[in-house]
């Protein structure tokens, strides 16, 4: 990235600074709040205000600038999931099949692992990456990826690999034979707080085998990490959690109660953040948004006719940001080109307080937010997937950090 680019970033964030202090008011900066065939300027900037809000329910001495983003890596392309190794690497997947590594304060420039099997076609392509609970003693990540069946059809696969520092070796397929298409392919790996590893899928076009439990369209899975299907599942002998589902690709538990929220793409809008529990029907595609049908569990919260096109989620627990942050639930938007937050009322957080979004339009697309574990939230944008507007430098991985942080933002 060129200088310029460095320097309009941080005399934006800092003459954002200066406005604040003088007016209380975010004036500036901020991206016009344009349709989408008209063009934009290239330089990404870094502030946020918590602006754009359907249903404004913030208190105003939490309203105003909270976050920002602060630059950790660009020239990505089109990445889709992060995950961080306990001796302290980011491994980042990019769409057409590379697995790309952050390492000593750099992004490394050659992939770390080229996956020549991927297809990236539509949707589909080299999508979630997790890193094993026992890594550090295992060495263990997984990752999810379409791929072309001798048919030509594409199906969608979780392997496991094990890293040797320098590069993966061993591959297993721990799970196969997922359906694929051009649209709806899930993606998402997670490990829960049980230690079992869950798996987003997507209808792959075929909306009627959501509510098909015997296929693995348009559901959410729970298996053990080498594949096979937990005893305790709510299925028995089925790796499916949770059915009814469009195309989920988000995943984040309550730091506090361990309960498991999921994102959703709606059809139209709709767009749906889902309290997760095992057996669950969500109910596409027989219904969507606030319609309500026998055995269908409704979302705790949907988008109405807006679209957010929600995908990678995680809850905040950390000491890094303000208070009220703790136990925030936020989650990337595609096509909404925000970070979508939550907050869930005391004393079961199961139902939604409110909530509101962040940088919107400021960076574009966002496709994955994650927790690292230095306490601050890490995001990836998407705008290289073809559905985009590409900026100079894109596609960025940012990191938020308080607005305190502001005057020793560090851009490398
Ligand atoms: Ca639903």
């Amino acid at each position: 990235m060129g200088k310029s680019i460095l320097i309009m970033r941080t005399v934006c964030v800092l003459g954002m600074v200066a406005m604040v202090a003088l007016l209380g008011v975010i004036l500036g900066c901020a991206r016009p709040d344009a349709p989408e065939t008209t063009p934009q300027p290239s330089t990404p900037v870094t502030q946020s205000t918590d602006q754009n809000m359907p249903r404004p329910r913030t208190p105003p001495e939490e309203e105003g600038v909270q976050a920002v983003a602060e630059l950790v890596a660009e020239e990505l392309k089109a990445p889709w999931a992060l995950d961080f190794t306990p001796d302290g690497r980011i491994f980042i997947t990019e769409k057409e099949g590379n697995i790309r590594v952050f390492a000593n304060g750099e992004l490394q420039d050659a992939p770390y692992l080229v996956i020549k099997e991927v297809a990236p076609e539509g949707e589909g392509g080299l999508l979630g990456l997790t890193v094993d609970p026992n890594f550090a003693s295992n060495g263990l990540f997984y990752v999810y990826y379409s791929y072309k069946e001798a048919s030509g059809a594409l199906s969608n696969r979780v392997v496991r690999w094990r890293d040797t520092g320098q590069t993966a070796v061993n591959p297993t397929v721990i799970l196969d034979g997922i359906p694929g298409d051009r649209i709806h392919n899930g993606g998402r790996l997670k490990f829960g707080p049980d230690g079992k590893l869950y798996v987003t899928i997507g209808d792959a076009a075929s909306r009627i085998l959501a509510q098909d439990i015997s296929s693995l369209a348009g559901k959410i899975l729970r298996i053990n990490s080498d594949g096979a299907i937990p005893a305790d599942n709510p299925i028995p002998g089925s790796p499916v959690y949770s059915y009814g589902h469009r195309n989920p690709q988000g995943l984040a538990w309550h730091p506090e109660t361990g309960d498991l929220f999921a994102t959703e793409h709606g059809p139209v809008g709709h767009d749906e953040v889902n309290l997760i529990v095992p057996g669950g029907n969500y109910g596409w595609p027989e219904v969507g948004g606030d319609e309500t049908g026998e055995g269908f569990i409704p979302p705790v919260l949907h988008s109405g006719i807006e679209t957010w096109a929600p995908s990678g989620a995680a809850f905040y627990d950390g000491d890094v940001m303000p208070a009220h942050w703790q136990g925030r639930l936020l989650f990337a938007a595609l096509r909404g080109q925000r970070i979508v937050w939550v907050d869930f009322q005391e004393p079961d957080y199961q139902h939604v307080q409110r909530e509101n979004s962040i940088f919107v339009r400021l960076h574009g697309r966002i496709r994955d937010v994650v927790l690292g574990p230095d306490g601050h939230l890490y995001f990836l944008t998407n705008n290289l997937d073809g559905r985009g507007r590409p900026r100079e430098g894109d596609d960025l991985l940012l990191r938020i950090a308080p607005v305190a942080g502001v005057l020793s933002l560090h851009i490398p």
